[in-house]
C-alpha cells in the first residue's frame, strides 16, 4: 500500500532521577554520594533509501525513546536512556502538527534530525539536594513523502503513462484500457548513461485542483523533479481544438503550485501507431512552438530518441 502521509506522536525518554544517598566518614559526618540520573533518550527520524512508502505508521502511532537510568550511591552516575530511531523513506516532510511549522525536509538518503529531545537526568544529592529527572520533550508531528524522482510523467487518464514508464525503465505496473488504472505514484529507474528516475503520477482531470478524479492530491510528488514528460494521447485529440487537453492538464498545475509551471516540459505524443494518432503529428505540431516528440510506448517507436533527451535533461 502506499501511503504518502501520515501523524504520529513523539515523547523524548525521561531523565533518570538523582540519588539521594549519604554516607558516614570516620569523625561521624554525613556525605552525600548520590549520582545524577542519565539523560533520557531521544526520538531521531532518519532517512532510509529502502523504504519507500509511509504505511508502516498507520499502525504505529506513538515513538517514546528510552528512560534515563536512576544515579546510584557511591557516585554512581546512572545510564543515558536509548534514543528511538524512526525510519522513513527519502523524500520524507517532517512538520510539526500543531503550527504545520516545517522541522526538516529529509531529502538525502540517511539524513536525520531530532524531533524530540529525551529529559536531563535529575542532579544527585553529590551536587546539591537530589532531582528529579526532566520529562523528555513531546510532539505530535505530520509527516509528508514527497517521492525524490529526475523526472514526472503526466497526463490524462489512459494517455499511456504506465506503458511509457514499462518502456522506459524496469517497473511493471498494471496497464488497462480504461481511466485510473494507476492510482498510487509509480517510481522506475531508466538505466543508461546515467541513472534517471522516473515517477508516473496518476490521470489528473480537468477540475483534479478542485478535487476531481484522485484530486492533485500527487502532484506533491513531481515538485521536486526536473523535468516532466506531459504525455498526451494523439489518438484522442479534438480537431478543432487540439491543443486542448495539453493547456488545461496545464492549467491543473498552475492552480496546484504556479511554479510547476516553469519546470521544463518534455511533449511526448503517444500511440502514434494508431492510423488517427499519426494523422494528427501535423495538426498538433502546427498549434504548438515548443519541440515534440511523437512515440509509441506500445510498440517502441521513438523511444530511443526520447532516453537520450531525458538523458540531456538531468
Ligand atoms: N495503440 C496504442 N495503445 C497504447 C499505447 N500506449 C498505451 N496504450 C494503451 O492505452 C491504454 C492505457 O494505457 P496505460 O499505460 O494504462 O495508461 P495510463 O496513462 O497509465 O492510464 P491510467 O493509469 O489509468 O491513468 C492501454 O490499453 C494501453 O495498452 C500506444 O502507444 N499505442
Ligand atoms: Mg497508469
Amino acid at each position: 500500500m502506499f501511503v504518502d502521509e501520515a501523524r504520529i506522536f513523539v515523547k523524548g525518554g525521561k531523565g533518570g532521577d538523582g540519588c539521594n544517598s549519604w554516607v558516614r566518614n570516620r569523625r561521624g559526618k554525613r556525605i552525600p554520594t548520590g549520582g545524577s540520573g542519565g539523560r533520557g533518550g531521544n526520538v531521531i527520524i532518519k532517512a532510509d533509501p529502502h523504504l519507500s512508502t509511509l504505511a508502516d505508521f498507520h499502525y504505529k502511532q506513538y515513538y517514546f525513546a528510552q528512560k534515563g537510568g536512576r544515579g546510584g550511591s557511591n557516585y554512581k552516575q546512572g545510564k543515558e536512556g536509548e534514543d528511538c530511531i524512526i525510519r522513513v523513506p527519502v523524500g520524507t516532510v517532517i512538520f510539526d502538527a500543531r503550527d504545520n511549522c516545517l522541522l526538516r525536509d529529509l531529502a538525502t538518503p540517511e539524513s536525520e534530525v531530532v524531533v524530540a529531545y529525551g529529559g536531563k537526568g535529575g542532579a544527585g544529592n553529590v551536587h546539591q539536594i537530589a532531582q528529579q529527572g526532566e520529562e523528555g520533550e513531546e510532539r505530535e508531528l505530520k509527516l509528508e513523502l514527497k517521492l525524490v524522482a529526475d523526472g514526472g510523467i503526466i497526463g490524462y487518464p489512459n494517455s499511456g503513462k504506465s506503458t511509457l514508464i514499462s518502456r522506459l525503465s524496469n517497473v511493471k505496473p498494471k496497464i488497462a484500457d480504461y481511466p485510473f488504472t494507476t492510482l498510487a505514484p509509480v517510481l522506475g529507474v531508466l538505466k543508461g548513461k546515467k541513472e534517471i528516475v522516473i515517477c508516473e503520477i496518476p490521470g489528473l482531470i480537468k477540475g483534479a485542483s478542485k478535487g476531481k478524479g484522485l484530486g492533485t492530491l500527487f502532484l506533491r510528488h513531481i515538485e521536486r523533479t526536473k523535468f516532466l514528460i506531459h504525455l498526451i494521447d494523439l489518438s484522442q485529440i479534438n480537431p478543432q481544438d487540439p491543443l486542448s487537453t495539453f493547456n488545461s492538464l496545464n492549467k491543473e498545475l498552475e492552480a496546484y503550485n504556479k511554479d510547476l509551471l516553469s519546470k521544463k516540459q518534455i511533449i511526448v505524443l503517444n500511440k502514434i501507431d494508431l492510423l488517427e494518432a499519426k494523422r494528427n503529428i501535423a495538426l498538433f505540431n502546427s498549434k504548438i512552438k515548443q519541440q515534440t516528440y511523437p512515440i509509441s510506448a506500445f510498440t517502441g517507436e521513438g523511444i530511443e530518441r526520447l532516453k537520450k533527451v531525458l538523458e540531456d535533461s538531468v
